[in-house]
């Protein structure tokens, strides 16, 4: 057996190299490609030797091998990689390698998004001498009562695989076990190999077998036969079926599929944050977003369906309404679902564990078998769904329209985005009230036109997870735009990866909106009773002693996008900010460079209602009239939950 003499980071770098993802796509076309085609790395004295000194080889001998990208922070080489991952449907994301001590818990935050995404991204960071000779070393925190405990089993929780390289020999089989989970579709998420820094720069001989290219074939499980024909049977008998589309659908890549079976069976769709981009917002069947910030049409629908078909959906309280959406007594669940966690959820005893796609095609070719004649939902149930929609799409275009106010509303501001951008460009979000309003009011054109990152849903995310999204667009040559929308408070918390942007000539658009504060928070606020305690942005009052006082921060964040080597542009808070917008939008459109748009909104104005509800806990008790009355209502609405059947 040859063998080669390299240190464990030289052979992990080659390694990652030589790994392919590969799959079929819809039409039956192969699809293979690199599972991690390029590394991030921030170095300090954890990596810099290791993992460094391995890059910067590569880099001088085969340049094209493993690239090598720079980050501001840790947590966003993370959020990039799920950019990335998410536009690749989980086929490809980056590795991301830090120091030891903050640079690696600073991976935490993009860890556990990653991992509640269920979306790809394999961390790297840094740890302390596996042989503690020179203990304690720089940034490590020592444990008294368990010394062999370091700041990286904090990693544990957060990601679906968690290993350490004690020794150098233990570098093959906790790469491999690595590279299985990262892609496997019912258990990928944040995957951490933590790298002692003395283990890191230590030798080995490495098998060529180790360094060879190897292929990691998607799963895509078949459903079994029994639960086909029970999910079948529970279809078929279903007078009102509603069908609820996560993000699963689009990772297994079968909107096709779904398309088909609705077009074949008229069933209606409303779709979760991550299922956006399931179908067309036009299509007949498609009834928008569901759940606490759902539409009027897919809430009004899913309150009354008797057989919800689920499929690569988690569930979330969101989505459910804190499992109030669906009001019939009767209601029965399908959930179709690769991961079993998933498909078992709502108590169901129709759990199909399987692919999407592949159980799609079966699920109609089945129907098709047995239908005599009538395959579609009766005709007093179609006429409902398309008087839903209707209704629906008509609020839109009322919320859209231009109100010529000099601080526009956020739906006005979305409106402005919809008719500035092309089918296929793709909206980058993630907090703040922009999530909610987009999954009510964005007209989704493009399956992957629309990423909301609402499973973790964290500020920051927006402008690093759009730089990745842009990359994995670019590393598949499609040179359509990605949009991130950021509000003032999001853009705060992480907007340093900006400066990545410039340094790489990686062009996203953003559109900052400006409202000095949490909109969504103060008027969540509101609505339990805190009277939008701590979420604005102001001087600090000295005689009350917080922050609820009328002085605006001076705080120009156009200028510190500038200040990045950003190209900006400023839309002037007039009557006619909105067609400024659109113009501003075409313009950066036009352009090849990053651009940052400001434009100032009025926090007080909303999207209109959903009929959706989200449980946040009101406090029994308290001397605030405020909070008493918020009390008396929530009382209400928790009367309509549903018991937690799984
Ligand atoms: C990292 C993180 N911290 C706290 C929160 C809770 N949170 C959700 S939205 C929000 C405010 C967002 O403000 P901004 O980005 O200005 O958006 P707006 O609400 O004004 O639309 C906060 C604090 C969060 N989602 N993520
Ligand atoms: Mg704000």
């Amino acid at each position: 057996m040859t063998t080669r003499r390299m240190t464990v980071s030289q052979a992990l770098i080659e390694f990652l190299a030589n790994q392919w993802t590969v799959d079929r796509a819809a039409d039956g076309a192969e699809l293979r490609e690199r599972t991690i085609p390029g590394t991030f790395g921030i170095f300090g004295h954890g990596n810099v030797a290791g993992i460094g000194q391995a890059l910067k080889q590569v880099n001088v001998e085969q340049p094209d091998l493993m690239p090598y990208y720079q980050a501001r922070n840790e947590q966003a080489m993370v959020h990039q990689s799920v950019g990335y991952a998410r536009m690749h449907r989980r086929r490809g994301t980056y590795a991301s390698a830090a120091s030891v001590g903050p640079g690696a818990t600073n991976l935490l935050t993009g860890a556990a998004l990653a991992t509640t995404n269920r979306l790809p991204a394999l961390l790297l960071p840094s740890d302390t001498f596996a042989t503690r000779v020179a203990d304690p070393v720089l940034q490590q925190l020592e444990q008294p009562h368990d010394i062999g405990l370091t700041v990286n089993d904090a990693f544990r929780p957060v990601s679906r695989f968690f290993d350490r390289v004690q020794r150098p020999e233990q570098l093959f089989s906790i790469a491999l076990a690595a590279m299985r989970v990262l892609t496997d579709p019912a258990e990928t998420g944040a995957v951490t190999i933590a790298l002692p820094e003395d283990v890191q720069a230590e030798a080995l001989d490495v098998p060529a077998e180790f360094l060879q290219p190897r292929e990691w074939r998607i799963r895509r499980p078949r459903p079994e036969r029994d639960a086909l024909a029970q999910a079948l049977d529970a279809i078929r008998s279903a007078q009102r079926p509603f069908i609820v589309a996560g993000g699963g659908v689009l990772y297994s890549d079968a909107e096709q599929q779904l398309r088909a079976f609705v077009e074949a069976t008229g069933i209606p769709v409303g779709s979760s944050q991550a299922g956006g981009g399931v179908l067309a917002w036009d299509h007949p069947q498609y009834l928008g977003g569901v759940g606490a910030t759902g539409t009027l049409a897919a809430n009004r629908l899913a309150a009354e369906a008797d057989v919800v078909i689920g499929i690569g959906t988690r569930y979330s309280d969101f989505t459910t309404s804190s499992r109030t959406a669906f009001q019939n007594p009767d209601v029965r669940f399908v959930n179709i679902n690769v991961a079993a966690f998933d498909a078992y959820k709502h108590g169901t005893q129709i759990a199909v564990i399987a692919d999407a796609r592949e159980t799609l095609i079966e699920l109609l070719e089945a129907h098709r078998a047995q239908a005599a004649g009538g395959l579609g939902v009766a005709a007093a149930y179609a006429e409902r769904i398309a008087a839903e929609k209707a209704e629906w799409d008509g609020l839109v275009d009322g919320a859209f329209a231009a109100s010529g106010r000099e601080l526009p509303g956020q739906p006005e501001i979305i409106g402005a985005v919809q008719r500035a951008s092309a089918p296929e460009d793709v909206i980058v979000q993630a907090a703040g009230s922009l999530p909610g309003d987009l999954h009510k009011l964005w007209r989704v054109r493009d399956p992957l036109g629309y990423h909301v990152e609402y499973a973790y849903s964290c500020m920051g995310y927006e402008i690093a997870g759009g730089i990745g999204a842009k990359r994995g667009l670019v590393a598949a040559g499609d040179d359509r735009d990605v949009i991130v929308m950021v509000g003032d408070g999001s853009y705060l918390m992480l907007n340093s990866e900006l400066v990545t942007a410039v340094a790489e000539g990686i062009k996203v658009i953003v559109i900052l909106i400006q409202n000095h504060g949490y909109a969504s928070i103060g008027h969540l606020s509101e609505t339990v009773g805190s009277e939008r305690f701590g979420t604005w942005y102001r001087a600090y009052d000295e005689d009350a002693k917080n922050f609820q006082g009328p002085r605006v921060l001076p705080v120009d964040l156009a200028m510190n996008a500038r200040s990045y080597g950003m190209d900006v542009i400023e839309v002037a808070p007039t009557a006619d900010a909105i067609s400024d917008l659109e113009a501003a939008i075409s313009r950066a459109k036009a352009s090849d460079r990053a651009t940052f748009i400001h434009v100032n909104s009025d926090p007080l104005i909303y999207a209109p209602g959903g009929a959706g509800w989200w449980d946040v806990p009101v406090p029994q008790v308290s001397t605030l009239e405020s909070t008493q009355r918020a009390r008396a209502e929530y009382e209400e609405q928790v009367a309509a939950q549903k018991p937690l059947l799984g």
